[in-house]
């Protein structure tokens, strides 16, 4: 029977095979004699787009049709990693394609990896926007993702000389075949100038914003498919580019430098990503981008909802805004302004409408973390909207005032502007509470932290906003894409339920004391250690024992993440050995990958340190086959697919009360690895369901950790009562592995010595003690295999389904829209 089917649509291996023949032709020019694997890479991705555009068509179309509540996710990264994989296996082909390729002689994986990967993004925050998506499309959920299409996203890692170096990333160099541009909506956005404000003919107040600059956006579009679903929604990028009009007139007037001076501001805006994460310097560029994005994506919901209803008084019936961290947040002065001051709304129902449109997830305890705009830098670039914003504070500390009279340190702790005089800053997290219906951090200690600590007052003014959203992340890009050996087994002992109900992988718990599933289970982390093996040695021509544990951190450097922590056990198993040639270490591979923020010196010096320790281990002939360290350059979300699989420890060692969440320590457990970890962010709760007994807990306890901060902590009181501990510092300060160089890490051990903000000191007996226990019970295979099934097992709650169905709930009371699809 023949199935007459469109080459653009058609799910036959037939009709893929001519859609994928006709993209080499019509879409690279090329032919099979002049294709490279990047033509072909090319043809899969667009007929995959293809295919996705045709239900994102469907999808629209039933959207509107059931007069549906959208979520807008607004955040200034997505972290997305590469989309064409994920692309079939949300489509379900994966295997099918793979087979036809096959039949031409062409390897599937192997093309996938021409993509360049998006990295529009630091870290977790970036990337837990893109499960979220992935997440939301899966359950049916109307959703768009907004963002900045930036030129370059994170800059691409390289080590010379131990040392991190950074290049650009040119990611959009040989095209991109995921986006579609839509200039037809290309959006106008206004910066700097002045107001004016005079009494219309209807005798109200108006204001009107004389801007200095004016700089469209224009939208990229890219599809984002659920699992097993008809759902595509999309994650809408902007890109500036300058109007031309403005500098036509400023061509016509004489003045070309000042055109293109013109024409430079406004390109600039989407050039580069920011790669800092967790610190914030009050860059204008950044608070340029920051409102750019948000006044396109709110103007766009504005221009639809009207087109939609023919009206703004149901806004908030119909969206629900979330704000990824404050960096939108304002977003809550540009919906005031659009419904005040363009469509002539008054400020209460202006007021109401915002204040149940936006919800506002924090991500982090660090005070460094928080933003705050000099008001002076703020007025300048966006005069009426420190306008709107010294309203919106005049309003609501008047409301605080009646409630707390006198008490006038946490009416000033309440303001949305900090300080006195020049150097006045807005509050943005204070913005972003004020003008949210719910407040959520990302894990239970997170949260119960922000109430009694950084957001304490805004908790006792509204308890009712505060809730907890424990972050989640996609089992279909972290197991099934990530690691298909352990998903075809999965598959085979449990059927695929688990894809879209992680909870169903529970019923793994009943294998893992049957052998023969073991060995299995042992057989598949082996596969995947001899893949990253081949990796490592390609990479960093280091050969490593796949017999080794494989003790892996892959995280951005920062201190509170404690990487040198780690370094310091390194350090003392190479003591130990030194001290006893013959001492019976288990052997280890420890394995890093991270990048540092260009300006963090110390993050920097951390990678220095880490690749000098590796040339010092790995070259030294008494320790081949005990220790290796390997230090992965430009780890991003493609590599960290690979880890994950392989890894069978998993180091979350924060500071307790310093991670927010963690998502990586998801990832890990999920693909069987085994925690040794603090009791901060998510690894409490990870804890909880593995089981305590399965999980290798180290270090002290939030309360702990505030304790001996308030009582004066002093690192020396450690350093001077353990003699590993200084048999380690001292043999980094003679230079041992800095060729005699003793200034070179001063700067690391002059923080550990003398100050320690992070506590390393105070862990490090128990972080040691911790990992001996961790050797002891690998050397027992069979307990240590049935530990990982059960970790494995008991993940269910942290799939990103589990996350979003709790958000739709809880905070947008939205629900799943299903699309029907007909070829
Ligand atoms: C802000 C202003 C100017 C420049 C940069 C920034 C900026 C950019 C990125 C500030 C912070 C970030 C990223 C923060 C982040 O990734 N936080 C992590 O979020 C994860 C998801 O919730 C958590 O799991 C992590 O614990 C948290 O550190």
């Amino acid at each position: 029977l023949v199935r007459v089917e469109d080459d653009r649509t058609g799910m036959s291996e037939q009709s893929l095979k001519r859609a994928i023949v006709d993209n080499l032709h019509y879409g690279q020019g090329k032919d099979n004699y002049f294709a490279t694997p990047y033509d072909y890479y090319m043809a899969i991705a667009r007929s995959m787009r293809d295919r996705l555009i045709k239900r994102r068509i469907q999808t629209a179309r039933t959207h509107i049709q059931e007069d549906s509540k959208v979520v807008y996710y607004l955040s200034a990264e997505f972290l997305m990693g590469r989309y064409t994989g994920n692309s079939l296996i949300n489509l379900g082909i994966y295997e099918r394609v793979r087979k036809v390729l096959r039949e031409s002689g062409l390897e599937l994986d192997d093309l996938l990896e021409k993509e360049h990967e998006p990295g529009l993004g630091n870290g977790g925050l970036g990337r837990l926007a893109a499960c979220y998506l992935d997440s939301l499309a899966t359950l049916e959920i109307p959703a768009v993702g907004y963002g900045i299409r930036y030129e370059f996203g994170i800059f691409e890692q390289e080590i010379r000389n131990g040392w991190q170096a950074e290049r650009p990333d040119k990611w959009l160099s040989f095209g991109n075949a995921w986006e579609v541009s839509l200039p037809e909506y290309r959006t106008e956005v206004k910066f700097g100038g002045h107001t004016e404000s005079y009494t219309d003919t209807k005798g109200r107040y108006q204001t009107n914003w004389i801007p200095e600059h004016t700089v469209f956006g224009i939208p990229y579009d890219t599809p984002i498919p659920g699992y097993g679903v008809n759902t595509v929604n999309i994650l809408r990028l902007w890109k500036a580019e300058s109007s031309n009009e403005f500098d036509l007139d400023a061509f016509n007037a004489g003045d070309y430098l000042g055109a293109v001076a013109n024409k430079m501001f406004s390109e600039n805006i989407s050039k580069v990503l920011y790669p800092n994460d967790d610190t914030v310097q009050g860059k204008e560029l950044r608070l340029e981008q920051q409102y750019f994005f948000v006044s396109c994506s709110l103007q766009d919901i504005i221009r639809r909802h009207i087109y939609h209803y023919n009206s703004l008084d149901n806004l908030h019936e119909k969206s629900a805004i979330q704000l990824n961290d404050t960096h939108p947040s304002i977003g809550i002065a540009e919906l005031m302004r659009l419904l005040i001051d363009v469509h002539q709304m008054d400020w209460e129902q202006a007021w109401h409408i915002t204040q149940n449109c936006f919800a506002y997830t924090n991500h982090t305890l660090l005070p460094e973390a928080l933003e705050r705009w000099s008001v002076n830098l703020f007025g300048r670039l966006l005069p009426r909207h420190l306008e709107i914003i010294y309203e919106i504070n005049f309003r609501f500390l008047s409301e605080v005032r009646k409630r707390y009279p006198g008490d006038n340190e946490r009416i000033a702790r309440l303001s949305l502007i900090e300080g006195e005089g020049a150097d006045k800053k807005v509050r943005m997290a204070n913005l972003a509470c004020v003008g949210s219906r719910k407040i959520n951090g990302v894990a239970a200690l997170h949260t119960k932290l922000l109430q009694q600590d950084v957001l304490r007052d805004f908790y006792e003014l509204a308890p009712e906003k505060f809730i907890n959203k424990t972050n989640g992340v996609t089992p279909r890009r972290w197991l099934l894409l990530g690691n298909p050996r352990l998903s075809n087994l999965i598959t085979e002992k449990i059927g695929e339920a688990w894809i879209t109900n992680l909870d169903e992988l529970r019923k793994l718990e009943q294998f893992a004391d049957d052998p023969q599933f073991r060995q299995t289970w042992r057989e598949i982390k082996q596969a995947n250690k001899q893949d990253l093996a081949a990796y490592i040695e390609r990479k960093n021509h280091i050969q490593v024992d796949t017999n080794s544990l494989f003790d892996v951190q892959v995280k951005r450097l920062h201190e509170y993440k404690r990487q040198l922590l780690n370094v310091l056990h390194i350090i003392t198993l190479y003591n130990r050995i030194k001290r006893n040639p013959n001492e019976d270490i288990l052997p280890r591979t420890f394995i890093f990958g991270g990048k540092a923020a260009p300006g963090y010196f110390i993050a920097k010096l951390i990678i220095k340190l880490i690749n000098s320790v590796a040339a010092v281990v790995n070259d030294d002939p008494s320790l081949e086959g005990r220790l290796k360290v390997a230090f992965l350059s430009n780890y991003n979300v493609s590599m960290s697919q690979q880890i994950y699989a392989a890894a069978e420890l998993s180091e979350q060692i924060s500071t307790a009360g310093k991670e927010a969440s963690g998502t990586g320590n998801m990832k890990f457990a999920l693909n069987g690895a085994l925690t040794i970890g603090t009791l901060d962010g998510a690894n409490v709760e990870i804890r909880e369901e593995v089981g305590a007994e399965n999980f290798f807990l180290c270090g002290l306890t939030t309360p702990e950790v505030y304790e001996l901060k308030a009582k004066g902590y002093n690192p020396q009181e450690y350093y001077q009562s353990n003699s590993e501990l200084q048999e380690v510092i001292r043999l980094i300060a003679c230079g041992h592995f800095s060729d005699g160089d003793s200034q070179l890490f001063r700067p690391l051990l002059d923080s550990l010595l003398y100050n320690d903000k992070y506590m390393l000191f105070a862990d490090y007996q128990s972080y040691i003690d911790t990992q001996d226990r961790v050797s002891q019970a690998y050397r027992q295979e069979d307990n240590w295999t049935r530990m990982s099934i059960l970790n494995t097992a008991r993940m269910g709650k942290f799939s990103s389904d589990r996350a979003i169905s709790e958000y739709c709930k809880e905070i947008w009371h939205v629900e799943p829209v299903p699309v029907e699809f007909k070829e």
